[in-house]
């Protein structure tokens, strides 16, 4: 039996093939994934991680807000735990790897440390987070926003999807409210492995990310009011057009991110044109600004620039303009003693790594608000995610999951 530290890896097939028989839950169109949060898809995702986690000898709780904790025992009872953590919810036309690798990493962890007989003094916890993605129900990192108590657990429980279903009423429906208060819990550390949805890692030729920051984000939901009136009949000078409104906002939005370059980002990804008829003009046009950056003075100056020039652009049209922050958090820095745990773990192993920020949220940003947490990450193909081809090898998952092996080990003590 390998003592820790010597040839401590992770099973990479082992690995790869839960990633794959993951995959196969709520499968896409083209070969990702639609396992949306609260589905039944969801569902049959978590009764199978939850039959993996306690064949691999861990007990499962679940809090209110459905976030499932499996949990391996210490040798030091009264340590808190480290915890390892990401998502299984998917977006609608989501990749196979987002979130999927964080969580299926931690199980891999659990069954190398069984493996290896490797026995932490603190208690290690794999998490999954319910509604990370934000796509069935805004906002994204939903679950760990509710822990972190940057977000009402009401609010949550109100939010609803396009269908008008709300988020308390399905995750009852599919049986998976749990009994434990959320956020009751301690952590002495978190860990999240994920792939960077980015370019920087493939296009450096780097196998590990270690993350030192996340950039911040706004969510801002505009509602827009404009008159609902004949598309031919109707002369130009008589139109109350809310359509023509949203176009000139999301164009004004590019152009106030590509102005405040290098570091922010912003775009619309969801429009609803009401009542959405070809020769009808809408009366009303919903769409959420996502913008983004690591500096909170750009990322602050942004929303207020953006939500001002809106309304201008609204009251030249005479088109009603509202807007409502339905996502927000500020950018993170992560912990720098977890940051150097990581680094040390990448060149014990060899693995060729660099400094990265985060450009995708994580539920490890509001992790960070209650605990000491960190991230790892591995490239993806062309930088591509929130897309059914995203991709990764089979080295590139184990490369990371073994740094996560050793860090968690570090950080849990032996
Ligand atoms: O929006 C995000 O950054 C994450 O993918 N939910
Ligand atoms: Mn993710
Ligand atoms: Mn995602
Ligand atoms: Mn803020």
């Amino acid at each position: 039996m390998a003592a820790p530290g010597e040839n401590m890896r992770v099973n990479a097939d082992r690995l790869w093939d839960s990633l794959m028989e993951m995959a196969k839950i709520g499968p896409g169109v083209a070969g990702g994934n639609n396992r949306q949060t609260l589905t039944d898809a969801d569902a049959e995702g978590r009764k199978l991680f939850k039959r993996w986690c306690e064949a691999g000898g861990m007990t499962l709780s679940v809090d209110k807000m459905g976030t499932m904790f499996a949990t391996r025992p210490g040798t030091d009872p009264d340590a808190l735990p480290v915890y390892i953590g990401s998502h299984l919810d998917t977006q609608p036309t989501g990749g196979k790897y987002d979130g999927v690798l964080g969580v299926l990493s931690g199980l891999e962890v659990i069954r190398s440390m069984n493996d290896l007989g490797i026995r932490t003094k603190h208690p290690v916890v794999v998490t999954n987070w319910t509604n990370e993605e934000g796509a069935r129900f805004a906002p994204a990192m939903l679950a760990s926003g509710v822990f972190a108590g940057a977000i009402d657990l009401e609010y949550a429980y109100s939010r609803k999807d396009p269908d008008g279903k709300t988020f308390g009423d399905e995750l009852k429906r599919i049986g998976w409210v749990g009994e434990e208060e959320v956020g009751a819990r301690k952590m002495h550390a978190y860990f999240e492995y994920h792939i960077e949805q980015g370019p920087i890692l493939e296009a450096e030729n780097k196998q590990i990310g270690v993350v030192t920051h996340c950039q911040g984000l706004w969510w801002l939901e505009f509602t827009l009011t404009g008159r609902e009136a004949h598309t031919g009949s109707t002369p130009m000078n008589m139109r109350v057009n809310a359509g023509l409104a949203m176009a000139r906002i999301v164009e004004m939005v590019q152009t106030v991110a590509m102005e405040n370059q290098p570091g922010c980002v912003g775009g619309v990804g969801q429009m609803f044109f009401s009542p959405n008829s070809r020769n009808v003009l809408p009366g009303k046009v919903v769409f959420t600004v996502d913008i983004r950056s690591p500096d909170q003075a750009k990322l602050d100056g942004m929303r207020a620039r953006i939500e001002a020039e809106a309304a201008e652009i609204c009251e030249a049209l005479g088109v009603g303009c509202s807007v409502e922050a339905v996502g927000h958090f500020d950018p993170v820095t992560f912990d720098p003693t977890l940051v150097s745990a990581v680094r040390k773990a990448a060149e014990d192993l060899g693995y060729s790594h660099m400094n990265i920020i985060s450009g995708a949220g994580h539920d490890a940003c509001w992790a960070a608000k209650v605990a000491p947490a960190t991230m790892i990450m591995c490239p993806c193909v062309g930088g591509l995610s929130h897309n059914e081809a995203e991709d990764i090898s089979k080295e590139w998952a184990s490369a990371g999951a073994d740094v996560l092996l050793r860090a968690v080990v570090e950080t849990a003590g032996i």
